[in-house]
């Protein structure tokens, strides 16, 4: 079977493509990625010589490019990771999240469309369910919530989410859509939450905690995120919505409390910055779907989790501190400057 993996040189995408060449080896994974500012190919570097592996520098909205290397590949699955990511970097400027996350996604899904209905994944995200608010825990975000966007991030994906939708009712593409919480893991851009609070950790620099760091997410170890995708996309029923989440709802500052006491700082670098606006109280996903039909359940815990992270970005220094130390300083100052 050949997979094309949109995204590849991501935090996600690129832990997916290390985690299905090691549990399915006879398979070819052709990797497209335009890499962007999060695009890394130093993550891939483990498997560059992999003779199963092909990588392939191309921008998911360049419809010759997808349709030539459909034409080249005849990929049998496509699993679309490829977005522009970061709510922030939406609130800044929404323009690159509609063209890469809408209309990337309608032509990867036009090339499976003209290529004999190529099986379709589209990862996205809880996000499009909006929030929940905090003084209701009994709430959970289920396949049947009605999706309610606060960010331009969160309604592109919802966008592309409607689409691949509209795109089984009206084409008949053989597609899934899973939508997972809050990932973290190996491999992930210091400008999300956890790396980036580990990173300015490590070099003793002020930890911003938006507002009064109350905001809930649920959270899910990247590699059980990477399972249910290759469980949807093997046993998934086609045409069908999985919500994947791990019941591991956390408070933000309790998440960087937690990290500065395993790298024993000290709780004086927490400084409290301005709110992001539109901000989302609360995330909380309910697998019960995945886990009936699919079996799927999360298997890392968060404590687990959350060391084998740190331990990570501390024998890793060289990947993020490469990152921290070019382009992104320039975003970093602008966002962070009046904290
Ligand atoms: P990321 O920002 O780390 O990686 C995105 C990758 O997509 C990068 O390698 C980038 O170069 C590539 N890319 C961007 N625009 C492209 C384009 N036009 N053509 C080809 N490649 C392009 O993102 P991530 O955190 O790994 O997220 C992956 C997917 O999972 C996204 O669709 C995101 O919406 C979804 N998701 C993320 C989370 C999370 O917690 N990170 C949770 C749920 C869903
Ligand atoms: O400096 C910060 N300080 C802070 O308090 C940053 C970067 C974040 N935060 C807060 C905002 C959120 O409440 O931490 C929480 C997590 O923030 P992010 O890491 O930016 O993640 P979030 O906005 O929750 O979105 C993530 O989960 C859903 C991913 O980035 C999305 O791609 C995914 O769809």
């Amino acid at each position: 079977m050949t997979v094309f993996v949109t995204g590849g040189a991501g935090f996600i995408g690129g832990n997916f493509i290390h985690y299905h060449l090691a549990q399915h080896p006879e398979d070819r994974v052709v990797c497209i990625d335009k890499l962007t500012y999060a695009g890394n190919l130093t993550t891939l570097s483990p498997v560059m010589d992999n003779p199963n592996f092909l990588f392939c520098k191309l921008d998911i909205c360049d419809r010759e490019g997808v349709f030539g290397l459909f034409e080249a590949e005849k990929p049998d699955t496509v699993i679309n990771f490829a977005a522009e990511s970061h709510v922030d970097r939406s609130i800044e400027d929404p323009g690159i999240f509609l063209q890469t996350n809408i209309i990337g996604t309608a032509t990867m899904m036009d090339a499976c469309r003209a290529f004999g209905n190529v099986r379709y994944h589209q990862v996205s995200t809880d996000e499009v369910y909006g929030d929940l608010p905090l003084d209701r825990p009994d709430l959970f975000f289920t396949e049947k919530t009605p999706i309610h966007t606060s960010s331009p991030y969160s309604s592109s994906k919802a966008g592309a989410d409607l689409l691949v939708q509209a795109y089984h009712r009206t084409y008949g593409l053989p597609i899934t859509i899973s939508r997972c919480s809050n990932n973290y893991g190996p491999y992930q851009f210091p400008e999300k939450l956890i790396p980036l609070i580990i990173a300015n950790c490590l070099n003793n620099q002020p930890l911003p905690v938006y507002g009064e760091g109350l905001n809930v997410r649920d959270w899910l170890y990247v590699e059980d995120h990477c399972k249910a995708i290759d469980l949807i996309v093997r046993k998934g029923r086609i045409g069908e919505v999985y919500n994947v989440g791990g019941h591991n709802e956390m408070r933000n500052i309790d998440i960087v409390k937690l990290i500065i006491h395993d790298l024993r700082k000290s709780e004086d670098l927490i400084t409290f910055v301005a709110d992001r606006k539109g901000h989302d109280l609360r995330y909380a996903i309910d697998p019960t779907k995945i886990h009936n039909e699919l079996g799927w359940l999360p298997e890392t815990k968060f404590q687990d989790g959350i060391k084998k992270t740190i331990a990570w970005y501390l024998e890793n220094r060289n990947w993020w501190e490469e990152i921290i130390s070019g382009e992104y300083q320039n975003y970093y100052q602008k966002m962070y400057a009046n904290g």
